[in-house]
C-alpha cells in the first residue's frame, strides 16, 4: 500500500512539473507573439515584404526565411505577402516604418517606383536589404545591400547550353516565356540570353511574351505560341521553371514531345523541374538559389553589429543539363 502511495505521489509530482513546464512555455510563447515589449532590445525586428507565392521558387524562399528568422531567438520576423502588387509592398514598408522595425527586407516585384517609400525608410534610419530582385534608383544609398543571383549570367548560361544542346552549326527557332514585366529577374534574364544570341544568328527568338512567372500563364502563352507557330518551334526559353512546367503541359496537349521535339531551358531548379528533366521532358536547368534565409540573417546581424556588409551578396549556383544530371541531383535537391 505504502509502495503504491509513494509511486502515486511520484507520478503526481511528475505530472505537475510537466504541466508547469508546459504552462510556462505557453505563456512565454504567447507573450512573445502578443507584445514586443518582452523582447525589446534583445531580438532584432525584421520586416520582410515578400512579393507573393507565384512560383515554387518563391514558396521555397518564404519557407527559408520563416525557418531561419522566424524560429530564431535572435530575431522577430514581421512577414507581409503582397500578392504580386507593388502598391501592397509600399503599404507594407510604410507599416514597417511606423512599427519602427530594425531592418526592412524587400523582395521587389518590379525595378522602378521605390524612391519615395525608401526615402521614408532612410529618413527613419531603417536600413533596407533587397532580397532576390534588384531595383533601379538614382540614389544608391536608399538600400544597403542586395542578396541574390546574377540574372544576366543565368540568361547567358541558358543560351550557351541551349546552343550546345542543339548543336552550334544548326538553326533553332526559340520562343521565350518572360517573367513578370518590369521585374529585374525578367529583364536581366532576357538581356543575358540575347547577349549570347547576338553572336549566334542561327538561333532566333521568334516569339516572346510574359507568363508572369506562373505555371498557369506559362501554359496559356505556350498554347498561343503553338497555335501560331506550331511545328516551327524548336526550343523554349522560360525565365523560370514554373512557366516551363506549364509549357510542357501545353506541348503534350498539342501532341508533341517536350524535351525531344521541342527543347526546353529554364531557370530556378525546383524539384518539379528536376522530376520533369529526369523523365526527359525538359533539358536545361539553370539553378537560382531561393534559400536566402541564412544569408539574410547573417547580413542583418552584421549590420546591427556595425560591420560593413557587401553591396551584393551572391549565392553559389550550378547548371544541370540532361536526364542523367537531373536524375543524379534529384535526391539531394532541397527545394
Ligand atoms: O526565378 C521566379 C520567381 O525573383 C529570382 O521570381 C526570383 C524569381 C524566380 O517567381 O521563379
Amino acid at each position: 500500500m505504502l509502495k503504491q502511495m509513494k509511486s502515486l505521489a511520484g507520478l503526481l509530482v511528475l505530472v505537475m512539473s510537466f504541466s508547469l513546464l508546459a504552462g510556462c512555455n505557453n505563456s512565454t510563447d504567447g507573450k512573445a507573439e502578443g507584445s514586443s515589449n518582452t523582447n525589446k532590445g534583445k531580438k532584432i525586428v525584421v520586416g520582410f515584404s515578400q512579393i507573393g507565392a507565384e512560383s515554387g521558387w518563391r514558396t521555397a524562399e518564404t519557407k527559408s526565411i520563416k525557418e531561419t528568422l522566424g524560429n530564431s531567438p535572435d530575431f522577430e520576423l514581421k512577414f507581409s505577402d503582397a500578392q504580386q502588387k507593388q502598391e501592397n509592398q509600399i503599404k507594407a514598408i510604410r507599416n514597417f516604418i511606423a512599427q519602427k522595425v530594425d531592418v526592412i527586407a524587400l523582395a521587389p516585384v518590379v525595378e522602378t517606383g521605390w524612391e519615395s517609400v525608401l526615402k521614408k525608410a532612410k529618413d527613419a534610419k531603417i536600413p533596407v536589404i533587397l532580397l532576390d530582385r534588384g531595383i533601379k534608383v538614382k540614389d544608391d544609398s536608399l538600400y544597403t545591400s542586395f542578396i541574390g543571383s546574377d540574372f544576366i549570367l543565368e540568361g547567358e548560361n541558358a543560351a550557351k547550353e541551349l546552343i550546345k544542346l542543339v548543336g552550334s552549326g544548326k538553326k533553332a527557332n526559340i520562343v521565350e516565356l518572360q517573367g513578370t514585366v518590369g521585374a529585374s529577374a525578367a529583364t536581366d534574364r532576357k538581356t543575358g540570353f540575347a547577349n549570347v544570341l547576338k553572336d549566334n544568328p542561327d538561333f532566333k527568338i521568334i516569339k516572346s511574351q510574359s507568363g508572369d512567372f506562373t505555371r498557369a500563364k506559362g501554359k496559356e502563352v505556350m498554347e498561343a505560341f503553338l497555335k501560331s507557330d506550331g511545328k516551327n518551334i524548336d526550343a523554349v526559353y522560360a525565365h523560370n521553371d514554373d512557366m516551363a512546367l506549364g509549357a510542357i503541359q501545353a506541348i503534350e496537349e498539342y501532341g508533341l514531345k517536350p524535351g525531344e521535339d521541342i527543347k526546353i531551358a529554364s531557370i530556378d531548379g525546383v524539384k518539379d523541374a528536376f522530376e520533369a528533366a529526369a523523365q526527359g521532358k525538359t533539358n536545361i536547368i539553370v539553378e537560382c538559389n531561393p534559400l536566402l534565409g541564412p544569408q539574410l540573417a547573417q547580413a542583418v546581424k552584421d549590420l546591427k553589429a556595425g560591420k560593413e556588409i557587401p553591396r551584393w551578396i551572391k549565392t553559389d549556383e550550378s547548371l544541370f543539363v540532361g536526364k542523367d544530371a537531373a536524375e543524379q541531383a534529384l535526391p539531394s535537391r532541397k527545394y
